[in-house]
């Protein structure tokens, strides 16, 4: 079987527990399950120093890592992917930053790392390229004469054609993609909007999955991403969990538990969520005493501007909204800035009776997914998903809500909270379905094979 190459941003860790980030958890799997090689940035700076790489090897991943100056962290990662694609990814023009050194120094991280790879690169091996950060990837490996079939994963969601045409190197961008063998999208929708920008902007054609633009062929499919569902249905019943569990119970009391688990990020629809809340108590007032949202959130891209503002403007909102309903022995909204442990936070799930997730804009969404594999078949909890996440689009038996709108949010709430067993049980038993039939293994599977046949003959 060809070796598998993974390249991503951020490799590993490669050993122990997996860090918060749907990526790298998913990657992990991906190279367990069939060994290979792991490539990109170590997470660290280092002083304009000679780029070398550091190996690290567990079981059968190797993984290769290298440092970046701060320069290049500054207009690669914090400037052209975080404070451009990522934004425009997410429809978040107003968000938008627009620098040409940033691109420029995007393009160039994205040159090195491939001059890197290049010389570790067996005839056979299958690499497959993970995410925003690096579009342009297989373009530079191709500089170099790579012929091996290459395929790409978009975690997050493709933009509109109108939207995408507000980045001025949109074309070039485009056009680099083209070096890919095989395009992987997370829903339906994005594969349509990446089809409508090959057709409209590109001028190219669709044949089946096989997209022409730019002189090149390749196959673009959507590839909704999953969970090790079995695996977290075993940890939730195991004996530790439920050791948390019972401990969890006691000071609950008796009240509602809501859990929200998200990165600290604008994309997640906190302070909205928060709102919802707000509605919830003022409008419910049954609700005050009895339900409290467990809100953990821990900083992500903390260096950035965008993300202490919403870091703050969290703080103040539940700031306001315990200071208006808390009573002695309850608080409406507890909200915990940082990450926590697998397997407390398998725990937090299935002791929560609805998950809230509501972001206003997701790739997929892993937390939704984690949260209804966690329940206790027998009473299990209720899922409230926003229909602007990925998830919604094999999570239809969920309660879907438009995040927008505070007062469909909370009466869905309010609907999860009163819903009967039986419903629950339904519910809980359909989503369980798709999870199970289209995990992470299947996604793996399914990207894996279609990139082993997908080298067309350009
Ligand atoms: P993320 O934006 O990071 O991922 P998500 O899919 O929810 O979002 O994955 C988050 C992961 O981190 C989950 O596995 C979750 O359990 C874990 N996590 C989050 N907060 C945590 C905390 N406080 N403590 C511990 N663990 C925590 C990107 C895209 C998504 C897409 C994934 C995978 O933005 O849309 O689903 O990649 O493709």
């Amino acid at each position: 079987m060809s070796r598998l190459v993974a390249v991503s941003n951020r490799v590993g860790p490669i050993r122990g527990p997996g860090r918060a980030g749907g990526l790298a958890v998913a990657l992990l799997e991906a190279l367990k399950a069939r060994g290979g090689l792991w490539f990109g940035w170590t997470g660290e700076i280092s002083e304009g120093g000679e780029a070398r790489l550091q190996y690290e090897q567990e079981g059968n991943i190797t993984a290769a890592t290298v440092d970046l100056s701060q320069i290049e962290l500054d207009e690669y990662y914090n400037g052209f992917a975080n404070r451009c694609l990522w934004p425009l990814f997410h429809f978040r023009t107003d968000l938008t930053t627009f620098n040409r050194r940033h691109y420029e120094g995007y393009r160039l991280v994205n040159r090195k790392l491939a001059n890197l790879l290049s010389p570790l690169l067996k005839p056979d091996d299958h690499i497959w390229v993970h995410d925003y950060h690096l579009l342009p990837f297989a373009e530079a490996l191709r500089e170099h004469g790579a012929s091996q079939a290459i395929g790409f994963f978009l975690h997050i969601p493709f933009p509109m054609t109108e939207l995408l045409t507000t980045l001025p190197q949109h074309a070039q961008l485009m056009r680099g993609l083209f070096s890919y063998d095989l395009l992987g999208f997370q829903t339906e929708d994005d594969l349509l909007r990446f089809r409508d920008y090959v057709v409209r902007q590109a001028g190219g054609s669709i044949s089946g999955d096989l997209c022409t633009a730019y002189g090149r062929t390749l196959v673009a499919k959507a590839y909704p991403i999953g969970i090790d569902t079995r695996e977290l249905m075993k940890q939730a019943a195991s004996a530790p969990v439920r050791r948390e569990l019972l401990k969890m119970r006691d000071t609950l009391q008796g009240r509602t538990q809501i859990i929200g688990v998200d990165r600290l990020d604008y994309t997640k629809g906190l302070p909205q969520r928060f709102q919802s809340m707000l509605r919830l108590l003022e409008d419910y007032p049954d609700t005050q005493g009895r339900v409290e949202l467990l809100q953990i959130a821990p900083t992500s891209r903390g260096e950035l501007d965008e993300y202490t503002a919403i870091r703050k403007e969290l703080e103040s909102l539940a700031g306001h909204i315990n200071g208006r309903f808390a009573q002695l022995d309850w608080t409406p909204i507890r909200y915990i800035n940082r990450a926590v442990n697998r397997r407390a936070l398998t725990a937090l799930y299935r002791s929560s009776r609805i998950g809230l997730v509501t972001p206003m804009r997701d790739g997929m969404n892993l937390v939704a997914k984690e949260y209804v594999a966690a329940q206790d078949p027998a009473d299990p909890g209720v899922l409230v998903l926003s229909q602007f996440a990925g998830a919604a689009r094999q999570m239809q038996a969920a309660l879907l809500v438009n995040p927008y709108d505070a007062v469909a949010v909370s009466e869905a709430i309010q609907t999860a909270r009163h819903m009967p067993l039986e419903e629950r049980q339904q519910r809980h038993q359909q989503l369980m379905k798709k999870l199970l039939a289209e995990d992470i293994a299947h996604w793996r599977e399914s990207f894996l094979r279609d990139l082993n046949s997908s080298r067309p003959t350009n």
